[in-house]
């Protein structure tokens, strides 16, 4: 597997799916596809303590970055499913550079943070000795702080400033439910395209990377033209809901 940095150092983009379903048969029938990582998604999705940890294993197995979004504020999870071998971390709602540290804190080992040691397993799952993972694989994994707030793009500079955070992941749907008031989403829609556009534009001068969620290939298409470094397109409902609709297309007696 290509760990997650050196494909983005090499400035290719990264295509990521997303998963909230917790079965492995799923997630190896996911893992067939052309996608460099895999988001599972413990805040809106169904993965726990122990299906992270299968979940993760599976997508190593086949070949693919585990990426796994946390829930809310949950450091220990954050520190927990690095241990469990995933190669970038994302934190929601980060809307302060003190919510910046408190996420750098967990995943990170000393000197910038102040993760416990317990490598060992994730160490395994990759087939390298602990002290490799520690100086190889823990150097090339992520910590992405979602901006997806209007409080979090008003203290964008701050929090993208924290030494550990390696980029931000846009969230389109909160991001314009904060902008708008409004609690329907209108993802990338007119009252923040600029916004996702500077955010993208500040996190690049930065040096940071840049991820955004997509529904559908339309937006991964336009992130794309914006040069967003981590792009994942679509998520467990809409595959199953896309195939689902192709197969009954296809028939000729309804
Ligand atoms: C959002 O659009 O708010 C997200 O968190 C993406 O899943
Ligand atoms: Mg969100």
């Amino acid at each position: 597997m290509r760990r997650l940095k050196h494909i983005l150092d090499a400035g290719d983009t990264v295509l990521s799916g997303w998963c909230g379903i917790t079965d492995p048969r799923y997630l190896e029938a996911i893992a067939e596809y052309d996608f460099d990582a895999v988001v599972l998604d413990m805040q809106h999705g169904f993965f726990d303590e122990t299906s992270i940890q299968n979940g993760i294993a599976t997508l190593i197995a086949r070949g693919k970055a585990p990426l796994v979004r946390v829930p809310l504020a949950r450091w220990d999870t954050a520190s927990r499913v690095m241990d469990f071998g995933a190669l970038g971390v994302i934190a929601p709602m980060i809307n302060t550079a003190d919510d910046a540290r408190a996420f750098v804190s967990a995943t990170r080992f000393v000197p910038l943070g102040n993760r416990s040691f317990g490598p060992r397993h994730a160490a395994s799952l990759y087939g390298v000795e602990t002290n490799e993972y520690l100086t190889e694989f823990d150097n090339c994994s992520l910590a992405l702080a979602m901006i997806e707030t209007r409080e979090a793009y008003d203290n964008l500079d701050e929090i993208i400033a924290v030494e550990g955070i390696d980029g931000v992941l846009i969230g389109p749907g909160d991001l314009s439910i904060s902008f708008r008031q409004d609690p329907v989403p209108d993802a990338y829609g007119v009252d923040t395209i600029d916004v996702v556009k500077d955010i993208v534009g500040r996190c690049k001068r930065a040096g940071k990377k840049t991820a955004a969620f997509s529904f559908d290939t339309a937006a991964a298409n336009m992130l794309h033209g914006l040069a967003v470094d981590i792009i994942s397109v679509g998520l467990d409902v809409t595959y199953i809901a896309d195939g689902v609709k192709s197969h009954l297309a296809g028939l000729d007696f309804r």
